[in-house]
């Protein structure tokens, strides 16, 4: 198993856990741990990116992994804002967000990024709270044993630039009797709460589906290849 993480707070999580890590770069989580996927198909992959992190400088990675659908779990720790750069404002702040950047109010609403993760062909997406532990770990292991790309978006409160602990609270609340195996259903689910209306916040997995992934994929053209020489290399030892 290994743990990659990016730049920002929530990247202090591969100095608490003592497995292999990988330190990566801002907005990079993605394409590491994809590398590393490819590299050795039997290691388990688990990115650890922010919101900034993942949905700002690193957004086209996670499309492309999604739609190549490569087995890798990625874990965004979605506090809404660019914490350890001290309250810039994120793809995922709220609208009339006040931070360093935006100090009359940040101009623009969210993005949904389970949505944008749906269209674009994610195969396993969650949303968890961080003050919901027992739930996490049983999307966690559910994730981690899905065979594809995988992402939960947890939202978690920064004390400090933006705390919306009490929003959350009043609002959470665990999916029940949602068929995850339902495309329409499952984006029905994740526009409910667009990250900006004032809808109650559905937890648990929205969208779970087998497909082939990109190591299967490569592995089969990898042998193809291979064949393909040895069947040159055969017919030129004939010539000669
Ligand atoms: C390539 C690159 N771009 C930008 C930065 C500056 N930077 C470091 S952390 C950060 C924001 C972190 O926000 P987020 O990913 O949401 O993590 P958090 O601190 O909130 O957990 C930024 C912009 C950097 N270190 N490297
Ligand atoms: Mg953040």
């Amino acid at each position: 198993m290994v743990l990659v993480s990016g730049i920002g707070c929530h990247a202090k999580i591969v100095d608490y856990i003592n497995i292999n890590s990988f330190y990566s770069i801002h907005g990079r989580v993605t394409p590491a741990a994809e590398g590393i996927k490819l590299a050795n198909p039997n290691l388990k992959v688990i990115g650890f990116a922010g919101d900034g992190d993942a949905y700002g400088e690193g957004i086209e990675h996670l499309i492309f992994a999604a739609k190549r659908n490569i087995n890798i779990t990625m874990i965004i720790h979605n506090n809404r804002v660019y914490g350890l750069t001290t309250g810039q404002y994120s793809p995922t702040s709220p609208l009339g967000f006040k931070g360093r950047s935006t100090p009359k109010g940040s101009l623009e609403p969210p993005i949904n990024p389970l949505e944008l993760m749906l269209t674009s062909g994610a195969t396993f997406l969650a949303r968890g709270f961080s003050h919901g532990i027992e739930q996490l770990k049983r999307i966690f292991k559910e994730a981690i044993n899905h065979k594809g790309f995988a992402l939960i978006d947890i939202l978690q409160v920064c004390v400090t630039y933006c705390n919306m602990y009490e929003y959350y609270g009043k609002r959470v609340y665990e999916l029940k009797g949602h068929n995850a195996g339902d495309y329409s259903e499952a984006l029905g689910k994740i526009r409910e709460w667009n990250y900006h209306n004032d809808a109650p916040i559905s937890l648990g997995v929205f969208y779970k589906k087998e497909a082939a992934t990109f190591e299967e994929r490569v592995s089969a053209s990898r042998k193809e290849t291979i064949d393909v020489d040895s069947n040159i290399a055969k017919a030129l030892a004939k010539t000669v």
